[in-house]
């Protein structure tokens, strides 16, 4: 059908690497799309260019897009996040109708996706903030799509947004897109995406550095080992683009990523992550670390000079056992249950705090396909969660605590060869000391609590009388007098 002959299923602002790839995907699945982008000559060339032939209609003005939508109107931004948004809603409510819809597919902070929301509703129409994971290949082919916002607003969007969304499943019909929840419960569902990238990332460098400076392998052996391991449990995409990362050459033959400066940059959806666990008091301890060594590989400068004076071990590890790789693959692996177990309990405290009511199986199956984080091992997430949708934690999971416990020796073997030779591992160092303090029945924080009941007298519950009752210690005055007070907790 002629584009001149229908009005469009949708409108699309950014015309980007994400907002083109999004539309020419919106048009394979037989929607019609307007388009329109700030700089308007993006818009001409889209549309003579890529897009010609097809039904993708150019919009020269905000108004001309509105008027070329069927109601009610959804229009789609794709923008830089932050101010070009809130320019764009500001500019479009005027314009739209109630009842039309606007989504946010950028990379919104999640209370920035509330505020919105409520502005939109305010003026009586619907929003929805959505993450959109997989960058350029995921968005042509199927991204997974993670919306929030309006619950009133997703019948009308969702045809469109599970057509264009990775399918999983054994008959590939599982749409990675199923909705998240209210405000910026699909924001805040993408920014936990992001941090446990994040940490997956993190791990799989710190296994490099292990293997390439500990032993000393070949990024030809290196390769042939994350292909190997990608075969596995570890089966995922960034272990897929590590196995290739090591195999890439340029034109001289040199290996691409030897080439590669060592400082890592962020565009701060990680440091949201850490901030929103530290805000719930949530031990997020392997995302955190993760953030934080990208911080510590942008000190290029002082790093290079420190390494002339610091004095340490050399990084080579002396005799590593016959199964080292084993140790290896097990350290990842079980570090990797500790990340995706502690991004969970950060997402169980925020719909706890926000309301949000999360269906944590339909989360791990909308991150199974499209998108950056995608793996196997999301299907065993999904089975805990549909088993006891309430659990606690990942690790209180029967299968999960019994990978874990065959992971450990593994585990231990690794991080104790890692120390003895000065080999940084940030992020596994902190999952195993998170686990064993999590399997930890008696922790030191009766020092601690004592420690703050004597310079500041904050009281504290003793063992062995009812919890909720405070007592305080005169220490090391007389006797060592306590007093109770009890307290309604
Ligand atoms: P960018 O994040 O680079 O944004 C480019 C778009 O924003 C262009 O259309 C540009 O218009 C527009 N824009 C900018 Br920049 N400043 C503007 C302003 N002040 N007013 C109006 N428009 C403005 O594009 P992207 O990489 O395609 O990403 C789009 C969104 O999707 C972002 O939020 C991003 O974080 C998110 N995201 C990206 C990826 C990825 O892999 N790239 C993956 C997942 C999510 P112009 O052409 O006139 O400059």
């Amino acid at each position: 059908m002629s584009n001149q002959n229908r009005k469009s299923d949708i409108g699309l602002i950014g015309l980007a690497v994400m907002g083109e790839n999004l539309v020419m995907n919106m048009e394979s699945k037989g929607y019609t799309v307007s388009v329109f982008n700030r700089s308007i000559e993006k818009v001409t060339n889209f549309v003579n260019g890529r897009a010609k032939g097809l039904n993708i209609v150019g919009a020269y003005s905000l108004e001309e897009l509105v008027g070329q939508l069927k109601s009610p109107r959804i229009v789609m931004l794709m923008v830089r996040a932050g101010q070009p948004v809130d320019d764009f809603i500001t500019a479009l409510l005027p314009l739209m109708d109630k009842g039309d819809v606007i989504i946010d597919g950028g990379n919104s902070h999640f209370p920035d996706t509330e505020r919105r929301w409520k502005q939109v509703e305010e003026a009586g129409l619907y929003y929805i903030g959505t993450g959109v994971s997989g960058g350029e290949e995921g968005a042509l082919l199927g991204p997974a799509v993670m919306p929030g916002g309006s619950p009133e607003a997703w019948p009308i969007v969702k045809p469109i947004l599970q057509a264009i969304s990775a399918k999983v499943g054994p008959n590939n019909d599982i749409p990675c897109c199923q909705w998240v929840g209210r405000g910026g419960a699909g924001h805040y569902v993408k920014m936990i995406h992001n941090g446990i990238e994040y940490g997956d990332m993190q791990l799989i460098c710190e296994v490099y550095q292990f293997m390439r400076d500990g032993l000393g392998m070949s990024n030809d052996q290196m390769h042939d080992t994350f292909a190997h391991w990608n075969e596995g449990k570890l089966d995922s995409y960034l272990i897929e683009i590590t196995r290739d990362i090591l195999a890439q050459k340029d034109e001289e033959g040199n290996y691409v990523v030897d080439l590669v400066l060592d400082r890592a940059g962020q565009k701060g959806t990680g440091k949201w992550t850490g901030m929103e666990a530290l805000e719930h008091g949530i031990p997020l301890t392997l995302i955190i670390e993760a953030v934080l060594a990208r911080s510590l590989s942008s000190l290029k400068g002082e790093r290079v000079e420190a390494s002339k004076y610091l004095v340490g071990p050399n990084r080579k590890v002396a005799d590593p056992p016959a199964d080292i790789l084993d140790a290896l693959h097990n350290a990842l692996y079980a570090s990797k249950i500790v990340s995706y177990a502690q991004g969970f309990a950060l997402l169980r405290a925020a719909s706890e705090e926000y309301d949000w009511d999360l269906n944590y199986g339909n989360i791990a199956m909308m991150w199974r396909g499209g998108c950056i984080i995608r793996s196997a091992f999301l299907d065993d997430i999904k089975d805990a969660f549909v088993a006891d949708p309430a659990l606690p934690n990942l690790l209180l999971n029967k299968y999960f605590h019994d990978e874990v416990a065959a992971c450990q020796d593994g585990w231990r073997t690794t991080l104790a060869l890692a120390i003895q030779a000065g080999i940084p591992t940030p992020s596994m160092s902190a999952a195993l000391s998170w686990y064993d303090g999590y399997r930890c029945a008696s922790l030191p924080a009766n020092l601690l609590q004592a420690q703050r009941d004597y310079f500041g007298a904050h009281t504290y519950e003793r063992v062995d009388k009812p919890r909720g009752e405070y007592f305080h210690t005169n220490w090391g005055g007389q006797g060592g007098q306590t007093s109770a007070t009890t307290y309604t907790v």
